[in-house]
């Protein structure tokens, strides 16, 4: 196999994402292995240090015996951890259950006393290793106070979360081992492609020349950083990646094994000269440990199954030649496919807790952490924190405020909620309502027995009067900047703004400067003010909102994935009806799609006038409603593009001869989880009332099931499947009928 085996993996991937339009039954992938090749492309002297650092690492292992060991307890060395939650208020901000959970389950791997043990091949039976280390969340934190080991900080950049995420939130790193739970993972410079996504991404330990190509030496970039869905084995780790699966916290256990410096059994830090895992003539590659045969490219199933232990051997130049052990924790199946380190694993670790992290479990340190106090339940002080849902709404609509504070169960709370009704509260999650419009703080203030703390949100709420909106027509051409009366939200970077550097009418248009200066990950959103539809005296048939766009991918030229190097994002435009409490898509374009150039360009993208396409949004219905509070916005997803133009936005009524775009995207399809293990839910958009078919054929093209053949009206519909309803496993198709549109989506029956 070659260099690309990995990248493959990506392709494929992405491939498959603009097939299935930002669909779920993506793979995970452990970005890790690809970074280092690259790194080691970029510069191969790297390779000759790490042949130094791996000389000196073995000398440890050597001398093993001669390393203190006085701060075992009942055999263990016991690593203090603080585990950082960082969310944006969504699912990812996952409970304090299911991180210890977690942690459990890492205890439980690396004390080998999982169950699955008996699922290790034959002769690997007796390699398997009881790692003896016992993690334990803090207690004490770097300030000297109490702490129950669990942050949960609120920063939307989980969405695109990097080594700069930990660097931000780390806790001295040689004093706590530091989880980052995160939502997503985004390596800066790599071009991930929509629907693939990254489990985790640890550095070795900081001395490893290998994490010092990774993290330019900085050693505050030291820890594990993970996705939140791959903790635990409960909350949101049952359904991780949105692909039905739960791994079992294996992915947690691989990354932890990264940070006691274990590689990959298939590593090779010589993929630029085609050779593998396997090696070659003089030349070592694989995990540099003798128990672990060594192993040609990354094990991946393309199924969600294990493949059965024992029946790979991908290297045949091993002496004895033995079979891959594929169950092994460090190599790349499913975690549920996973269980066992080895006793030659388990060397480096002993030699990377003896050496670089042997602060970690000294006496010294377990006393200042506090993991040593087992027998107190410390209640701390608690950090107050809180959410909203919705934070936009009408005059008159309900508002779930939810405590969400942290490190200490509060005894009572004190809501400040100037505006509201009612304007006090001393519940724990009230519920408010606003009588006017305008934008509005909320104040809390949490207290224990261990003390108190307030935090304070400005302009959290954002109250809309549903019977003060705009009439129609709307002509917007930006010549006056963006209205006022519109929102900018924007995650992170460059936002939405004018600018006068392209423009169709006049000389302004409205753009993000996307090509450098925003974020990938991150959302921008330009939302309008209220229209009153009702307000349009005559109409020509369809009422349409029209509007001008300009965009391009980026093509880059030095980024990590050399091989499929252009960077697209993504735009859809969503209508309210409730003053943006929510929203229904009605647009979508990403990647090749969104682009109106011909190709795409490697510098900053500044639109001619041909570059420039038009489009629109099919709002009858709304008219037809007689909606007299509608809005829309455009919502740009980064991810590493270039720049994106609007202009001339149009509601009026004049004819209009652009296209319609049902699209695919419009739909928004899916079928969720897939494979079926028991039910999966089927659901998708429907842009206006549509006779609608639902079916479910087999393979050769015969009707297992209808489902659905009915007048369906606009919104969002969900159907459940039985797998019961389908005669056996295998691979069906269902086909959704919408209009004169037709969708077929491939389903997998375990
Ligand atoms: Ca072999
Ligand atoms: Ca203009
Ligand atoms: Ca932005
Ligand atoms: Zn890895």
């Amino acid at each position: 196999m070659n260099r690309f085996s990995l990248l493959l993996i990506i392709i494929i991937l992405s491939l498959s994402a603009s097939n299935l339009s930002y669909s779920q039954t993506f793979k995970s992938i452990m970005a890790d292995d690809i970074i280092i090749r690259q790194k080691v492309k970029e510069n191969p002297q790297i390779i000759e240090d790490y042949k130094l650092y791996e000389k000196n690492f073995k000398q440890i292992i050597e001398n093993l015996n001669s390393f203190k060991t006085d701060t075992l307890l009942n055999g263990k060395r016991i690593i203090p951890v603080v585990v950082h939650v960082i969310h944006a208020n969504g699912p990812e901000n996952i409970s304090d259950a299911q991180v210890i959970d977690g942690i459990n389950k890492m205890n439980i791997d690396y004390q080998k006393q999982n169950a699955d043990t008996t699922a290790i091949f034959g002769i690997f039976k007796a390699r398997a290793a009881n790692c003896a280390i016992e993690f334990r969340l803090a207690k004490i934190d770097t300030n000297g106070n109490c702490t129950n080991g669990i942050e949960h900080i609120f920063d939307p950049q989980t969405n695109w979360a990097y080594f700069n995420t930990m660097k931000q939130y780390v806790w001295d790193p040689t004093k706590y081992m530091n989880i980052f739970a995160v939502n997503f993972i985004y390596p800066e410079g790599m071009t991930l492609p929509d629907g693939a996504f990254i489990g985790g991404m640890s550095p070795f330990p900081p001395d490893n020349t290998l994490s010092q190509a990774l993290t330019g030496g900085d050693t505050d970039i030291d820890g594990v950083l993970i996705r939140q869905d791959c903790i635990g084995t409960i909350g949101t780790a049952t359904n991780m990646g949105g692909m039905g699966i739960n791994l079992l916290n294996r992915t947690f256990t691989h990354e932890t094994g990264h940070y006691f410096n274990l590689y990959h059994p298939f590593q090779s830090l010589y993929a630029a000269l085609g050779i593998d895992g396997c090696g070659a003539l003089f030349i070592t590659a694989g995990d540099e440990v003798s128990d672990t045969p060594p192993v040609a490219v990354a094990t991946q199933n393309t199924s969600l199954n294990c493949f059965t232990p024992g029946s790979i051997n991908s290297c045949t130049g091993d002496n004895p030649d033995e079979p891959d052990m594929i169950e092994n924790y460090m190599d790349y199946q499913f975690g549920y496919c996973t269980n066992i380190f080895s006793n030659g694993q388990k060397q480096r670790m002993d030699a990377t807790l003896a050496a670089i992290r042997h602060n970690l479990w000294t006496k010294e340190n377990l006393i200042a952490t506090g993991v040593l106090d087992t027998s107190i339940h410390n209640i701390c002080t608690p950090i107050a924190d809180f959410s909203a849902s919705p934070r936009v709404a009408c005059v008159g609509d309900a508002i779930n405020i939810t405590d969400i504070s942290y490190n200490g169960t509060p005894s009572s709370w004190s809501w400040d909620l100037t505006g509201a009704t009612p304007a006090i509260s001393t519940v724990q999650n009230p519920t408010v309502i606003y009588n006017t419009a305008g934008l509005f703080p909320i104040k809390l203030v949490v207290t224990n027995a261990s003390g108190n703390d307030s935090i304070t949100k400005t302009s959290f709420i954002r109250v809309f009067d549903p019977a003060a909106n705009i009439n129609v027509p709307l002509s917007e051409d930006f010549e006056t900047g963006i209205n006022p009366s519109w929102i900018v939200n924007n995650s992170a970077g460059n936002g939405w703004e004018v600018t006068d550097t392209a423009s169709v009418s006049g000389t302004k248009s409205a753009r993000i400067s996307n090509f450098a200066g925003n974020q990938n990950g991150s959302f921008d959103d330009l939302i309008s003010e209220g229209y009153n539809l009702n307000s349009l005296t005559t109409s020509v048939i369809p009422l349409k909102i029209k509007f001008k766009y300009a965009y391009c991918g980026k093509i880059n030229a030095g980024s990590i994935l050399a091989a499929a190097d252009t960077a697209f994002d993504k735009m859809r435009i969503l209508v309210s009806t409730n003053c943006g409490k929510t929203w229904i898509q009605k647009w979508a374009k990403a990647g090749v799609l969104l682009q109106t150039t011909a190709n795409p360009n490697q510098n900053s993208f500044n639109p001619v006038a041909a570059d420039w396409s038009s489009d629109s949004v099919n709002i009858q219905l709304y008219l037809n409603q007689h909606q007299i509070n509608f809005r829309f916005k455009f919502e740009f997803y980064s991810s590493g593009g270039n720049n994106i133009y609007i202009e001339d936005i149009n509601i009026d009524n004049g004819t209009y001869t652009g296209m319609d775009s049902y699209s695919m995207d419009l739909i928004n399809m899916q079928i969720f989880p897939n494979p079926v293990s028991d039910n999966s839910t089927i659901s998708f958009d429907l842009p206006e009332n549509m006779q609608t078919k639902i079916q479910i054929f087999d393979m050769i093209g015969k009707e297992v099931k209808s489902i659905e053949n009915n007048e369906l009206s606009l919104g969002h519909h969900e159907y459940n499947i039985n797998k019961n309803d389908l005669k056996s496993s295998g691979c069906y198709f269902v086909k959704l009928s919408a209009g004169e549109f037709v969708f077929t989506r491939k389903l997998m029956v375990k």
